[in-house]
Order: structure tokens, then C-alpha cells, then sequence
């Protein structure tokens, strides 16, 4: 039988939504703390006994509902062998930017098995410990997100030589973006075979791209991963922020679910998309650091506007839960938002 949030999302009446957190399994939780002490990032992504246990991590102290797989939107291209370091508050470091669609062709030899087995053998790690009724959620990021950091070089506000990639030659970026879409999909593909539930693409940086592009040139290039990834039979998630300016162009987007942020109401998301989705959200994660009375009065008005919508939606924050929330207001938040209507 299938995990809860599943059957749920198939329309199955439990009187509670399924709940989770963006970053769950992140630098909030002192376990998770402890451990890095001892390891490096891409050590702790690499070794399937450490990624597995942080992902269960969470479930050892919060009542999530489901399990999002410990690991970066950067694994692919480290898996590769992309020179990429994670720098304490800088984040990603792309040591030699990749700036040419020739560049890009490496991810045409991405091959899951042979660059991310690692990946496989924490998945089954995971499934073999987790409660049937727990989802396992995969995940990469999508192809702009990652082609960001990677053009880049890193975490940049500006996006500069993106952005002037794609106002001098459009089609050449997208032709570098279907490359590493390729690869994603080849890599998402082999994460549902190794056991994941559902599988989650993470766009963070979409509220960069401009209307034109998407339309034109990127659109597609999704469709083609979501498209391709129909035969795993598994829910697909799309998560961006900051997009409205793009939404009006979501009705041809061919994922199950859109993760959203939490700048609008859930219904005026899905009055705005008509519908076609679940949506999947959209707590500030600001207010997990508030106090308990404002996390259960915010979660209460999430609950209520979730009711009210067509379709059955996935409890979340609108992004990752930030690393200096107290632990208590995590659980505080899953607790009241795993409260029984009938
Ligand atoms: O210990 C540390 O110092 C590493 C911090 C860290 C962690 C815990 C990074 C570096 N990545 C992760 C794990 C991670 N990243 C997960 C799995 C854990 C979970 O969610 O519970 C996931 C899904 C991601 C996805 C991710 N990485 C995104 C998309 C989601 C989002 O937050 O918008 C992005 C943009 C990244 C890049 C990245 N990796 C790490 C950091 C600090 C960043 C963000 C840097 C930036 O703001 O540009």
C-alpha cells in the first residue's frame, strides 16, 4: 500500500493533511550539527550510511509525514566531477564557472548508476528503515537553479553572466540547460526506481527568469524532464518562489503538485491556476521563529484556507526552515498541523 501523502494526493479523505519542511534535515537540528562536525558535506552526501541517517533525522524528534532525501541540488554536477565546495555562510563554490553550451555537453555522459550509485544505496537504506506509512520525497534541482550556480560560480543575487548568456545567445543557454535536463531526468528516474514516493524539482532561482525565456525557450525543456518522468507513476513536485510574473504560463506545466512560497494565500494560487494543481505550502518560515501561541494561531489560518481549496494539498513552509529555529517550534508547527477536523 502506498504512504499516506500519496493516497492523500489521490484523494483519499483522512481529516488531516500530510506535513513537511523544506530543509528538514538541515543545519537547525543539533544532530545534524553533531555530525557535520565529523564530516564534510559532499562526505556526508557520498556516504550512503550518513545520508541516510540524516534523513531520517528529523523523524526522530518531529512527526513529519514525509522523509525528503539528505543531499544537495549540486550533487549531479559534483557527481561528475564539477569542482564545487561548500563554503561556511557563502554557500556553493563552482571553482571553475562553466560559461559555453560545450561546457555543458559533459552532462550528456550522465550516467545514474556509474555517477550517483551512492545516491541508490541510501534511498534503499532509507526505504528499509522508514514506516510504510512515511514518504520518501527525491529530489534534484532544476536545470536554471543548477545552471546558476554552476554559470555563476556562486550564490549570487545579480546572476550577472547568466543573464547576459541569455540576452546574447537564448537558445544556446537553453541548449546547455537541455543538457543538464537530460541528466536530471536520468538521475530523478533512478531515484524513483530506488524507492522514492515522489519526486521534487527545486527551481529557487526561477524568479530570476524572465517571462520570454521561460515561454520560449525553458517551458519546454521542464515538460521534457516532467514528461519523461510520467512512466515512474510517482507525484512531481515543482517548487519556485517569487513567481507570479511566470504563473500565467503554468497551464501547460505537466507536474502533479506546485510548491509555492508564502507571499499569496493558497487559494489565490490555485484560483490563479485554475485549479490544475495541488499546492504544497506555504508557512513563512519566519514564523517558526515567533513563539507558540503565533506559530499555532499562523497554522490554524494555513489549515483553514488548505479546507477550503478544490484540490488536497501538502502542508510546508513557502522555503527551507531557517538554521536558527528552535527545535520546539518545528514540532509545535507539525503538531498543530497534523490536528484532526473530524
Ligand atoms: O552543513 C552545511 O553547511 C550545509 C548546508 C546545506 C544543507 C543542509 C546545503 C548547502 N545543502 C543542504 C541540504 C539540502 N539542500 C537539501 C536536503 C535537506 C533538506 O531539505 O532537508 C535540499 C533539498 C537542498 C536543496 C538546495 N540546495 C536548494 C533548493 C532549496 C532552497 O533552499 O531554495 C538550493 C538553492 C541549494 C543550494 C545550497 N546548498 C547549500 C546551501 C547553503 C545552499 C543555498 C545557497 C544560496 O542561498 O545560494
Amino acid at each position: 500500500m502506498k504512504p499516506f501523502l500519496i493516497r492523500h494526493l489521490s484523494g483519499e479523505n483522512f481529516g488531516r493533511f500530510p506535513v513537511w519542511m523544506m530543509r528538514q534535515a538541515g543545519r537547525y537540528l543539533p544532530e545534524y550539527q553533531a555530525i557535520r562536525r565529523n564530516h564534510s558535506f559532499w562526505e556526508m552526501v557520498t556516504r550512503p550510511e550518513v545520508a541516510s541517517e540524516v534523513s531520517l533525522l528529523p523523524l526522530k524528534t518531529i512527526e513529519v509525514d514525509a522523509v525528503i532525501f539528505f543531499s544537495d541540488i549540486l550533487t549531479l554536477p559534483y557527481s561528475m566531477g564539477v569542482s564545487i565546495e561548500l563554503k561556511e555562510s557563502v554557500g556553493p563554490v563552482v571553482h571553475t564557472p562553466m560559461r559555453s553550451a560545450s561546457e555543458f555537453a559533459l552532462f550528456r555522459e550522465f550516467d545514474a548508476e556509474k555517477h550517483t550509485g551512492f545516491v541508490g544505496e541510501a534511498q534503499r537504506k532509507i526505504i528499509s528503515q522508514l514506516d510504510p506509512e512515511k514518504t520518501l520525497i527525491g529530489f534534484a534541482g532544476a536545470p536554471w537553479t543548477v545552471g546558476a550556480y554552476l554559470i555563476e560560480g556562486q550564490s549570487s543575487r545579480s546572476f550577472d553572466n547568466l543573464k547576459q548568456w541569455m540576452w546574447r545567445d537564448p537558445a544556446g543557454l537553453a541548449g546547455a540547460l537541455s543538457d543538464l535536463g537530460r541528466a536530471t531526468t536520468q538521475y530523478l528516474k533512478a531515484q524513483a526506481k530506488s524507492g522514492a514516493h515522489a519526486l521534487q524539482l527545486f527551481d529557487t532561482w526561477a524568479c530570476e527568469m524572465p517571462t520570454r525565456f521561460f515561454k520560449d525557450y525553458y517551458l519546454p525543456i521542464l515538460n521534457n524532464i516532467l514528461n519523461e518522468l510520467r512512466d515512474c507513476r510517482v507525484p512531481l513536485i515543482y517548487f519556485s518562489k517569487q513567481t507570479s510574473h511566470l504563473i500565467p504560463y503554468f497551464d501547460t506545466l505537466q507536474a502533479d503538485v506546485l510548491g509555492v512560497d508564502s507571499l499569496s494565500t493558497l487559494e489565490s494560487l490555485e484560483a490563479q491556476t485554475k485549479a490544475k494543481f495541488s499546492l504544497q505550502g506555504n508557512l513563512d518560515p519566519h514564523i517558526l521563529l515567533t513563539d507558540e501561541p503565533t506559530i499555532r494561531r499562523e497554522t490554524r489560518e494555513l489549515v483553514a484556507g488548505a479546507r477550503r481549496l478544490k484540490r488536497p494539498a501538502i502542508l510546508n513552509l513557502g522555503h527551507g526552515i531557517f538554521k536558527n529555529t528552535p527545535v520546539a517550534h518545528a514540532r509545535t508547527f507539525i503538531e498543530e498541523a497534523r490536528q484532526l477536523w473530524i
